[in-house]
């Protein structure tokens, strides 16, 4: 493998799962415009060039320096033609052209707001916009729209769970599900994940993985948490999936976004979080209590570990941890397993360390994920 050249010290690796990306963002002056371009190759559906810029942009977010000069990135991985272009622009002038260009494009503005909405993605935010609706009030008068419950949601509760969910109130819900789960079994295992475990000060959502010692038991405990919470009264919506989980059908032949544990995708009714600005909010003016988007997975506990390090993220990180497995040691990692392909058999692991140890990597922390 590579070795220090004479003219880079510090070998960046290409695979963020060998970097250690804290949230202090040296470069966000780039990597904001990277997600702009990023996100509206998203919405045309270009996934290699929303690829390309989403690395470029992980690259950079885990430089311990500003990049000044175009020759400061020379040696780093997945800088390419258009990225180097995008960057020059800012170097000199101070913003990119085509990222204002992108900015001030209707299409853009329009499907960034759509899919603002809990349950809108591209897709659908595409459909809306290919029938001329351009603004919240247009689709919600449009009577050939049909919204799901979970779409009606979002916007019921847009003000709110659009608004960044804070440390304190990630603690605040984690209490709440703790105590659901202790009431439930005492001997209940609960942890944080997703980007407050990554240590970010804000998130959209709340992320947990919930599980018990007692194999099987897991099947029950999102079901009678989710019954907890809606006798609390706390419960403003519950999307409940039962777990497809088929240990003889692992690894999955080919990754799938969704794993097959048992989830839910929730909005609780937070108390004693007033909202920023509800005051002078003319219908729900100064209510004591924000919604907020919580997330609950449940794999079994010989699982924990590889659900754990999956639902942590970033999702570049996995990404990454993924294609390393792969391309560097002819091993498939998914949310459930890790399997040698050279060996034919499956690696168990109890923590987060055992993987990174299978995989010949050294420990990243969570803290260190945020690529
Ligand atoms: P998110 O909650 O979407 O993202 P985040 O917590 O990193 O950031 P944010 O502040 O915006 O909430 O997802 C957390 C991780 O969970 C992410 O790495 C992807 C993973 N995940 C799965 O692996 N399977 C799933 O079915 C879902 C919904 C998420
Ligand atoms: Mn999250
Ligand atoms: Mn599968
Ligand atoms: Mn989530």
């Amino acid at each position: 493998s590579e070795g220090p050249t004479p003219t880079s010290v510090a070998i960046v690796s290409q695979y963020a799962c060998q970097r250690r990306t804290t949230i202090e963002n040296n470069n966000s002056i780039f990597t904001d415009a990277f997600e702009v371009l990023a996100e509206s190759y998203e919405f045309s559906e270009l996934e290699g060039q929303c690829l390309a810029f989403r690395r470029a942009a992980s690259v950079l977010k885990s430089l311990p320096c500003e990049v000044r000069r175009q020759e400061d990135i020379r040696d780093l991985p997945w800088m390419g033609e258009h990225t180097k272009a995008v960057m020059e622009d800012i170097l000199q002038y101070g913003h990119s052209f085509e990222v204002e260009r992108m900015l001030s494009d209707k299409k853009y503005q329009t499907l960034k707001l759509f899919t603002s909405v809990f349950g809108v993605g591209p897709k659908t935010a595409d459909k809306w916009y290919r029938k001329g609706l351009r603004s919240f009030s247009d689709v919600l008068t449009e009577p050939s729209i049909h919204l799901n419950r979970m779409q009606q949601m979002g916007f019921l509760y847009y003000e709110d769970i659009s608004r960044a969910v804070s440390k304190a109130e990630a603690r605040a819900l984690g209490s709440i599900i703790d105590e659901a789960v202790r009431a439930i079994t005492p001997d209940g295992i609960l942890a944080l994940t997703g980007g407050f475990r990554r240590e970010k000060e804000f998130g959209h959502d709340v992320d947990f993985i919930v599980t018990t010692p007692e194999p099987g038991r897991e099947n029950s405990l999102l079901p009678d948490i989710i019954e907890r919470l809606k006798q609390e009264g706390i419960l403003l919506y519950c999307d409940y999936q039962a777990s497809t989980l088929d240990i003889s059908k692992l690894p999955c032949p080919r990754f799938e976004a969704m794993d097959h544990f048992a989830k839910c995708f929730l909005i609780l009714q937070l108390e004693g979080s007033k909202v920023e600005g509800g005051l002078s909010r003319s219908k729900e003016g100064g209510r004591g209590w924000k919604a907020v988007r919580v997330d609950l997975v449940s794999p079994p506990v010989d699982r924990y570990a590889f659900a754990l390090l999956g639902w942590t993220g970033s999702r570049q990180f996995e990404r990454d941890l993924r294609r390393f497995a792969r391309l560097e040691r002819q091993m498939v990692l998914d949310n459930h397993t890790l399997y040698d392909k050279t060996k034919k058999e499956f690696l168990a692991a109890q923590t987060e360390k055992d993987i990174f140890a299978h995989l010949g990597l050294e420990y990243i922390e969570p803290w260190q994920r945020n690529a």
